[in-house]
């Protein structure tokens, strides 16, 4: 099936990698990957716990806000509402913050986080991430853009009241979904084009 790119999105053959506050050591001896925040249960999960628990492949492109995407992407990861399924997240969770070792944060709708094809990606072309990549786990929603997923995840954290992450604190979107083409906070999105200038 052939899909559309995005309004305002070009193809460019190879990932840019970014690392907004630097790429950091991973030991995956220690390395914990945790569910935290308004759940009945607190979880834990080791490298090789994520590994075993891989239920998703598909190919999908990656979106950059910046303009540049990245066509046929093949991931490998575990759909988030099956891990949200395990530590039963609670009724008042209404949003959604990615940790990651360095530092960095970003924050999603919890709706966007249950998509049916919203996972924690482990693997990316038939490879283990690398560590550029994010090893070892970042989450990657398809319809959101690339800067929701959050590399060298550590920690997921489920939220009632919303909370900036590292681009939204920057004026990026609480959502950023592709299609209606949410770069910007206060940006309606290319299908309400007569938002009035205040
Ligand atoms: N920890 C961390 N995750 C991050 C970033 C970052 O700077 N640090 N950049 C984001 C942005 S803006 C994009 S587009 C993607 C880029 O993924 P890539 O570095 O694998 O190309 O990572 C996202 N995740
Ligand atoms: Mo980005």
């Amino acid at each position: 099936m052939e899909v559309q790119l995005p309004h305002g999105q070009r193809y460019i053959k190879k990932f840019i990698y970014y690392a907004a506050l630097g790429v950091p050591e991973v030991d995956i001896s220690t390395y914990k990957l945790k569910i935290n925040g308004l759940v009945e249960n607190k979880l834990e999960f080791s490298y090789e716990d994520l590994l075993k628990m891989i239920d998703t492949k598909y190919t999908k492109d990656f979106h950059c806000v910046t303009g540049w995407s990245i066509k046929d992407v093949y991931w490998e990861g575990i759909k988030i509402r099956n891990i949200v399924e395990k530590s039963k997240v609670k009724e008042e969770a209404k949003w959604v913050i990615f940790y990651s070792l360095d530092g960095y944060t970003s924050t999603i709708p919890i709706e966007d986080a249950l998509s049916e094809d919203s996972i924690i990606a482990l693997r990316i072309n038939g490879k283990p991430l690398t560590i550029e990549q994010g090893f070892p786990a970042r989450p990657f929603m398809p319809h959101l853009y690339g800067w929701k997923s959050a590399k060298w995840l550590t920690e997921i954290e489920f939220i009632d009241k919303y909370v900036d992450g590292y681009w939204e604190e920057r004026g990026y979107h609480e959502r950023g979904n592709v299609w209606e083409e949410e770069r910007f906070k206060g940006h309606l999105g290319k299908h309400s084009p007569k938002r009035p200038i205040l």
